[in-house]
């Protein structure tokens, strides 16, 4: 029989079960599937840990997301086709849903497809090889409950593991002896630890945007954020404000690209990550920037290097979740025998045209309309539910001009469901003055 690993349980590796799991529905015959998670628990990054540096068994700590976290785009835009947040929460559910709510609507679909039987947690990836001769990979395992490791062998494998863990960690100088806090983004927890606190961020994206946000809405005294390229230029409130790229830290005090000086008591680095995959050994490793159009990613999805290694959800996001599924839908339908996979020559020639494409790109809105199209071209070619690719992108710039608008506010609009039809509520309070991010709060009526 047919066997296939799935690295990561996570969206975008539970998106890979779903797949094969609605063709298992419709009385197809399927691989042997089988998940392997690292963590106890499914969602990846939605599964929050408190943890940061290495877990209870010595592992680097996979989470990434910070407890106040509220989705940074509208979750219309991410919906899944195949279940819809309506029918998940059985109403109507406001636009920017805390971490713990989305965590919940992706547990739901999966719970419903009844797939947890085919993850094994606590059990990271240590090594995949490929044996030319037998056309077979061999899965090296670690079981941590039990400390044991194995091999199996499979047919295909598809790397799901994210790449928003890893922090890219550049190094400033003065940095050593800095009288201050200093982390990565990846370690960031609870902004009430910079209550009352001079705050600098280095970055000018989401995670700079974000976690200065919070850390302005939980009482920080004053937010510094640094960029390298150009500012974010939002406009921010009074005690928040953009300066040009870090060059020096001394005692407690910063200095700036424009000369200018600040004394601060923390810095945060949001200075991105690294597509990491220390399992892989060269001849499988994807290496790429984080960008719309991965390097090596045939159609985005299959490896250059192996016609049998998959890859979802490696490129830069605006669409997350259902961009995952169409991935893990075509990835499926490819291991499957139901997609031919088109000669090398074609899909050098697509994967040119994208990265053309991708080069010319501007700003946000060109993006988005380039990410859209490529899901619209992945769906095209599924039994994935169609859904509006328009629409989405038009929600999506919706949202760029409620930020633009007032960063601090873009959280309390709503959006029409591209996948029901009907509109959402807004949410009962502001987001500056919603403190409590629990679940339960944010679907009270
Ligand atoms: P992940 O969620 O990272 O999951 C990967 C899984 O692989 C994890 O469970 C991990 O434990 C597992 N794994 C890793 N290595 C191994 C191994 N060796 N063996 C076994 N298992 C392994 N997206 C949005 O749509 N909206 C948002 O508001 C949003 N906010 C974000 C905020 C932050 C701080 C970050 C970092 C990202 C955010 N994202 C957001 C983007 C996020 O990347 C996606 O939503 C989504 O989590 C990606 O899913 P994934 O499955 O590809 O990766
Ligand atoms: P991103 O989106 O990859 O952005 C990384 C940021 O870090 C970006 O602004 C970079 O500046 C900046 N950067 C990287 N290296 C440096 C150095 N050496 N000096 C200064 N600035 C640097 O990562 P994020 O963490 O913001 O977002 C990741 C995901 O988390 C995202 O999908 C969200 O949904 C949440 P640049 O822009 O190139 O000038």
């Amino acid at each position: 029989m047919t066997r296939v690993a799935v690295i990561g349980a996570g969206p975008s590796g539970l998106a890979q079960l779903r797949a094969f799991q609605s063709a298992a529905k419709k009385g197809a015959d399927i691989p042997e599937v089988v998940c392997f998670e690292k963590q106890a628990d499914w969602g990846g990054l939605w599964n929050y840990t408190w943890r940061t540096g290495l877990d209870e068994y010595g592992e680097p700590v996979h989470g990434s997301m910070y407890r106040y976290l509220w989705s940074n785009g509208p979750k219309e835009c991410l919906e899944f086709a195949d279940y819809s947040f309506e029918e998940h929460f059985g109403k109507p559910i406001a636009s920017y849903p805390p971490r713990a709510v989305l965590w919940d609507y992706i547990k739901g679909r999966v719970e419903k497809a009844d797939v947890r039987k085919w993850v094994r947690f606590s059990t990271p990836v240590r090594m995949v090889r490929f044996d030319d001769a037998t056309k077979k990979f061999t899965v090296t395992a670690h079981e941590r409950t039990q400390d044991c490791m194995y091999d199996e062998e499979f047919d295909y494998v598809v790397v799901a593991s994210g790449h928003f863990s890893t922090p890219n960690v550049p190094y400033f100088e003065g940095v050593k002896t800095f009288n201050g806090r200093v982390l990565h983004a990846h370690d960031f927890r609870d902004a009430l630890e910079f209550k009352g606190k001079d705050v600098l961020l280095v970055g000018r994206s989401y995670s700079a945007e974000d976690i200065g946000s919070q850390c302005w809405k939980y009482g920080a005294k004053s937010v510094t954020t640094s960029y390298r390229s150009k500012p974010m230029g939002f406009k921010w409130p009074a005690n928040f404000e953009e300066r040009p790229l870090l060059t020096r830290l001394e005692n407690k005090t910063a200095y700036f690209a424009d000369g200018s000086s600040k004394d601060v008591d923390a810095l945060i680095l949001c200075t991105g990550y690294q597509h990491h995959f220390p399992f892989l050994p060269d001849d499988l490793r994807l290496k790429t920037a984080n960008r719309l159009w991965a390097d090596h990613l045939y159609k985005g999805v299959i490896f250059d290097g192996n016609p049998q290694l998959f890859y979802i959800g490696m490129q830069d996001q605006f669409y997350t979740f259902n961009m995952f599924d169409v991935q893990a839908w075509w990835a499926r339908d490819v291991i499957m025998g139901r997609i031919k996979r088109p000669p090398e020559s074609e899909l050098q020639a697509n994967f040119d045209k994208w990265r053309a494409r991708e080069e010319t790109l501007e700003d946000a809105e060109q993006m988005i309309w380039y990410q859209g199209d490529y899901v619209k071209e992945l769906l095209a070619e599924t039994d994935y539910p169609s859904f509006d690719i328009e629409g989405t992108n038009k929600t999506f710039m919706e949202w760029e001009h409620h930020k633009a608008e007032n960063i601090m506010g873009f959280r309390d609009h709503a959006y029409r469901s591209l996948m029901t039809g009907n509109m959402s509520p807004k949410h009962h309070t502001p987001w500056v003055d919603a403190l409590d991010d629990s679940m339960e709060e944010y679907l009270r009526n």
